[in-house]
């Protein structure tokens, strides 16, 4: 079982995390998320989660206060977690990095907005023993909060935990999917199905010819040509 805690001061923005594959996944008692408001750690009247920053600038800075206390809340001291925090500035997300969150057993994913949570939120969890740190990116385009790249990010988890999907073949062929010693494979072949001819357009013959060689052989050659259009590779 895999618990995923997300803290965040929009959690009706993270509603969609109990529908489809993922809520089924729940269901199954095969993953556990809960969403935590920030603003429930914050004692004063406004509930203000935000500061100046040091230094002058513009925007406000998450203070680490509400985030400390949030995420002792939700841990205890004798299990491992991986904290996730969310930032245009962190590692790029990839496959690879999904298929190392699946293994876990406790993420714990700090939203925040863009301006950014104080640094020493990151640099407090990453030296106790039983905390692994994740600075992620999902991507070079700026978001207005991590709601968006946490889903981002469970969605492409949670489908690599054995049993969350119905059908573990689908997994082996497609697109990113990664070898045993975690090297990105091709992209995937193009896909066809009925009518044979759609408006104008055909199928082309070898899928139709029943020469399953053959067709592996096509499939390979569509697949490198896609990946080397891409330049990924
Ligand atoms: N890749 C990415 C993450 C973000 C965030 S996290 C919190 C605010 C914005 N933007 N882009």
């Amino acid at each position: 079982m895999l618990q995923i805690d997300l803290i965040s001061i929009f959690p009706e923005y993270l509603a969609p995390l109990k529908l489809s594959l993922l809520g089924k996944a729940q269901d199954k008692q095969l993953l556990s998320i809960n969403i935590h408001d920030l603003r429930d750690q914050t004692a004063d009247v406004h509930h203000s989660v935000d500061d100046t920053p040091y230094g002058g600038g513009a925007g406000m800075v998450m203070s680490p206060v509400a985030w400390g206390d949030a995420i002792d809340q939700i841990t205890k001291d004798d299990e491992i977690v991986d904290l996730i925090i969310l930032t245009p500035a962190g590692r790029k997300f990839t496959q690879k990095i999904a298929l190392e969150f699946s293994k876990s057993k406790h993420i714990i994913f700090a939203c925040g907005r863009y301006e950014g949570i104080d640094a020493r939120v990151g640099q407090y969890y990453a030296d106790k023993a039983n905390f692994r740190v994740h600075e992620i990116s999902i991507g070079d385009y700026v978001l207005g909060g991590g709601e968006v790249a946490a889903m981002v990010i469970i969605e492409a988890t949670a489908r690599l935990i054995p049993g969350v999907l119905g059908n573990p073949d689908s997994l082996k062929e497609e697109s990113h999917s990664i070898t045993g010693d975690g090297e990105d494979l091709l992209v995937e072949y193009p896909n066809y199905t009925k009518p044979a001819n759609w408006r104008g357009l055909e199928v082309p013959q070898v899928l139709l010819s029943g020469n399953h060689g053959e067709i592996a052989k096509w499939r390979k050659a569509q697949a490198e040509r896609r990946t080397r259009e891409l330049g990924s590779e």
